[in-house]
C-alpha cells in the first residue's frame, strides 16, 4: 500500500509542528514507519488517507466516533448550531440539555461543569477534592493517563512513603512531591498507604477500566476497595471515565459494576468528536466551584454551543439506537466487540501466537504475551517487536489500529459484519507476516 502523499505531508509538518504531529501518540513512534497516515476523511467505520486508501477505523479519534464518522444526525446538529453562531461566552439552553442528558446516564452526578478537554476535566476534578477535602495528596496508579496536567505526569518514587517525582521534562519536583503512587490492581498496596497517610489524602484518581497502558481491567473487588477506602478515610473517589464514558455501557462502567464515585469524569463520546468534557459527581462536591464555592475554575469555550450541539446528538442518537435484532447500542457493540476479539484471540491460537486480549462494550484491547495483564509491570512482557510487525501489516491491508501496543481500540455502531470478517482474515495474514519477523 503505497503513501507518499502522507509521506509528503509528513516531511512539512515535521517542519511546521513538533513531530509533525498536534498529540504525541499520532506521530506513530510506537510503531515506527516512514509517516503517520495522514487522513482525508471519514464516514461510518471507515478512514480514507491522502492517497485514497481505505482503512477499516478501530481508534475511532480515540473513542469519540461511536456512532461511526460523520453521523448525519451529528452533522446536521453541528451545521444547524454554527449557523446561530460558534460561540457566545454566556449560557445557553443546550448546556441544560446535555447536563440533563449526562446525569439521567450516571446516577452519581448531581452535577457538572463543561469544559474543553479530558485533561481539563482530570485538572478541574483533582483542584475540587483538594478543595473539598482541605488535603494536597493525590494518589494515581501507574500505567492510568489522566491527561498532561503537571501533577499527574509522575512517576513513583522508590519505596511506598516516597512521593511522585517528575516523568517528564518540564515538570517541577514541587509539583509532584504530593503525588503518591500505585500499581494498578494492588488493592492491599493502597491499603498500606492509607494506613500510613490516609488522612492527608484528598483523593484517589482511577480509570475504572484502564486504556492508556493497553486495555487493563481494573478488578472489581479492587475498585471496591477504592470505594471504601475513601468512604473510610474521608477521601474523594474520582472515576476517570473519559474513554469508558458511554463507550462501554450506558453512562459508564460505574454503572456495569455498581459503584458511585463522588466525582467522574468524561470526554470524547459527550462531545460527539468536538472539545468538550465535564467533571461531575456529588453536589456538596460541586458546589465548591467558583462562583458557589472557593475552588477557582473558568473557561472561555467550555460548554461551547457548537460542541454541545454535537454531544447531544450523538448521546440522543446512542440513545434511541436499536438494531435490526432489536438490541440497544451497548449490546450492539459488545456483540461486535466480542466478535472482533474472539477472531483474535482464534487466529492468534491457530498461529501459535500467545495472546491475552479483552473487551468491555465497544472498548477492546489485546497484549502479545503469555501471562495475565493487570497493571504496568505485566504489560511490560508484551512482545512489541512482534505489535509493531502486526500492525503495519495490519495497516497495509487496510486495517487502521492504534499506533501503539499500549492503548486500546474502539468498535463503532457502523462496523458491520463484512467489516469483521475482513479484519478477521487481515489478522490471519498478520500475525503469520509478524511470525516471520
Ligand atoms: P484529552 O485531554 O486528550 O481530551 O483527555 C485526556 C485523557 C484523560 N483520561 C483518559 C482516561 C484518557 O484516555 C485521556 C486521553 N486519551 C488518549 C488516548 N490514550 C487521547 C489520545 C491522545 O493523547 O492523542
Amino acid at each position: 500500500m503505497e503513501r507518499c502523499r502522507s509521506e509528503e505531508l509528513y516531511r512539512e509538518a515535521c517542519t511546521l509542528m513538533p513531530g509533525g504531529v498536534n498529540s504525541s501518540v499520532r506521530a506513530f513512534k510506537g510503531v515506527g514507519g516512514a509517516a503517520p497516515v495522514f487522513i482525508r476523511n471519514a464516514k461510518g467505520a471507515h478512514l480514507w488517507d491522502e492517497d485514497g486508501n481505505r482503512y477499516i477505523d478501530y481508534v475511532g479519534t480515540w473513542g469519540p466516533a461511536i456512532l461511526g464518522h460523520a453521523h448525519p444526525e451529528v452533522v446536521e446538529a453541528v451545521c444547524r448550531a454554527a449557523k446561530d453562531g460558534l460561540s457566545f461566552g454566556a449560557p445557553t439552553r443546550a448546556e441544560n440539555v446535555l447536563a440533563h442528558l449526562i446525569c439521567e446516564a450516571l446516577p452519581s452526578i448531581e452535577k457538572l461543569r463543561l469544559v474543553s478537554s479530558g485533561t481539563e476535566a482530570c485538572m478541574t476534578a483533582l483542584r475540587l477534592a483538594r478543595g473539598y477535602t482541605k488535603r494536597d495528596k493525590i494518589l494515581k496508579f501507574q500505567g492510568n493517563y489522566h491527561g498532561h496536567f503537571d501533577g499527574l505526569l509522575a512517576k513513583a518514587g522508590s519505596g511506598v512513603l516516597t512521593l511522585g517525582l517528575p516523568d517528564c521534562a518540564g515538570v517541577t519536583p514541587g509539583v509532584t512531591a504530593d503525588t503518591v503512587l500505585a500499581p494498578y490492581n494492588d488493592l492491599a498496596y493502597v491499603e498500606s498507604l492509607f494506613q500510613k497517610m490516609g488522612h492527608e489524602i484528598a483523593c484517589i484518581i482511577v480509570e475504572p477500566i484502564s486504556g492508556n497502558m493497553g486495555f487493563v481491567r481494573g478488578e472489581k473487588a479492587f475498585l471496591q476497595g477504592l470505594r471504601k477506602l475513601c468512604w473510610d478515610y474521608g477521601s474523594v473517589l474520582i472515576f476517570d471515565e473519559v474513554m469508558t464514558g458511554f463507550r462501554v455501557a450506558k453512562g459508564g462502567y460505574q454503572n456495569q459494576i455498581d459503584i458511585q464515585p463522588d466525582l467522574t469524569t468524561l470526554a470524547k463520546i459527550i462531545g460527539g468528536g468536538l472539545p468538550l468534557a465535564a467533571v461531575g459527581g456529588r453536589r456538596e462536591i460541586l458546589d465548591q466551584m467558583s462562583p458557589v464555592g472557593p475552588v477557582y475554575q473558568a473557561g472561555t469555550l467550555s460548554g461551547n454551543p457548537v460542541a454541545v450541539a454535537a454531544g447531544i446528538a450523538t448521546l440522543t442518537a446512542l440513545k434511541a439506537y436499536r438494531s435490526s435484532e432489536g438490541l440497544d447500542a451497548w449490546q450492539q457493540l459488545e456483540k461486535q466487540t466480542k466478535t472482533l476479539v474472539a477472531d483474535l484471540q482464534d487466529c492468534a491460537e491457530k498461529s501459535g501466537i500467545s495472546i491475552q486480549a479483552d473487551c468491555e462494550g465497544g472498548m477492546f484491547g489485546f497484549f502479545f504475551t503469555q501471562s495475565p495483564v493487570q497493571n504496568l509491570d505485566d504489560t511490560q512482557t508484551s512482545d512489541v517487536p512482534f505489535f509493531r510487525r502486526f500492525f503495519h501489516s495490519m495497516l497495509n491491508q487496510g486495517i487502521y489500529l492504534a499506533p501503539s501496543a499500549f492503548e486500546a481500540g474502539f468498535v463503532s455502531l457502523a462496523h458491520t459484519t463484512e467489516d469483521l470478517a475482513a479484519t478477521r482474515a487481515a489478522v490471519g495474514h498478520a500475525l503469520e507476516h509478524a511470525k516471520a519477523g
